[in-house]
């Protein structure tokens, strides 16, 4: 029944975009922030995602991100990453992540906006330095070449996202004409506006979450299941 509802949909469909959080990548091995995953050595994880948490001790939040950067580099893309990545053979797909795992890239997908930066990536501090290390730290807080501190590239509590990432993300969300939101609780803004970007271009919207979200009532469907079982599902309808 419900997929096919998704069935009559997909007919007319041009651009789908993506919206993706924790839960994606729940099913490779990666802990979400909210829920059960949500705690580090009793830490709460929104606690530690903060440059006040940053600055306060330094060298706990980089325990979080080497244990973090040692478990994303050992694991896979799940059948959910990999669906939407075969996905792209049949429609136009953008995905507007607020993973930094980088998944969807090493599933294969080409279009992807790192909306909260990239786990991979650090810069300075102080100068202009960046760089991409895909190696664990021995020392942390790792130190720049001019003697200040280096920092994960993500985004944070308080922070802007990268301007012209997010800049192309609504215009993504306003153009699509088909959203599929999976495994976000969308409870951190802006990411969580993108569906109205889409609403607001009547596209249609799908969540595929196991739990409702803050938004589950904005949704034309909602799939309580796991997107490593419901996106191999969605994608063979393209197909067929
Ligand atoms: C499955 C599943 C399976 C499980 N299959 N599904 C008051 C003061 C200051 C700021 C604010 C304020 N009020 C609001 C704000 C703005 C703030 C915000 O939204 N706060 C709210 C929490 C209240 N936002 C920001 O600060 C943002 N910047 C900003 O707004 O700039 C303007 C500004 C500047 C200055 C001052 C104020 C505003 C920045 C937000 C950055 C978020 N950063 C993090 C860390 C990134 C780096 C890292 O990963 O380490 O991003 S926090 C964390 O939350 C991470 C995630 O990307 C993000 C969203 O979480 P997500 O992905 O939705 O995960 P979960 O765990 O919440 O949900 C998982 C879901 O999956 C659940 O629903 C499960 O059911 C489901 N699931 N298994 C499918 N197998
Ligand atoms: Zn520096």
């Amino acid at each position: 029944m419900i997929f096919e509802s998704i069935k009559n949909q997909i007919k007319d469909v041009k651009k789908i975009a993506f919206v993706t959080g924790a839960g994606i990548s729940q099913e490779s091995g990666i802990p979400t922030f909210r829920g059960k995953g949500g705690l580090w050595r009793n830490h709460d994880a929104m606690k530690l995602a903060t440059i006040d948490a940053f600055y306060e001790n330094p060298k706990l939040v980089w325990e979080w991100y080497n244990e973090r950067r040692e478990n994303i580099f050992s694991v896979s893309p799940n059948q959910g990453h990999k669906a939407i990545a075969d996905l792209e053979k049949y429609v136009k797909v953008v995905i507007l992540t607020q993973n930094i795992d980088g998944l969807h890239q090493k599933a294969g997908s080409s279009e992807v906006l790192e909306l909260h930066g990239s786990i991979v990536k650090i810069k300075c501090t102080v100068c202009d330095f960046k760089d991409e290390i895909m190696t664990k730290f021995s020392e942390i807080p790792p130190l720049c070449k001019c003697g200040n501190i280096l920092r994960p590239d993500v985004v944070w509590f308080g922070e802007s996202l990268p301007e012209e990432i997010w800049k192309h993300a609504i215009v993504q969300a306003s153009q699509c004409d088909m959203m599929i939101i999976a495994g976000t609780s969308l409870v951190v803004s802006p990411a969580n506006t993108l569906p109205i970007y889409a609403k607001q271009n009547n596209a249609y919207l799908i969540e595929i979450n196991p739990e409702k979200t803050e938004m589950s009532s904005e949704m034309d469907l909602i799939i309580n299941d796991t997107s490593a079982n419901v996106l191999p599902k969605i994608v063979s309808m393209f197909k067929e």
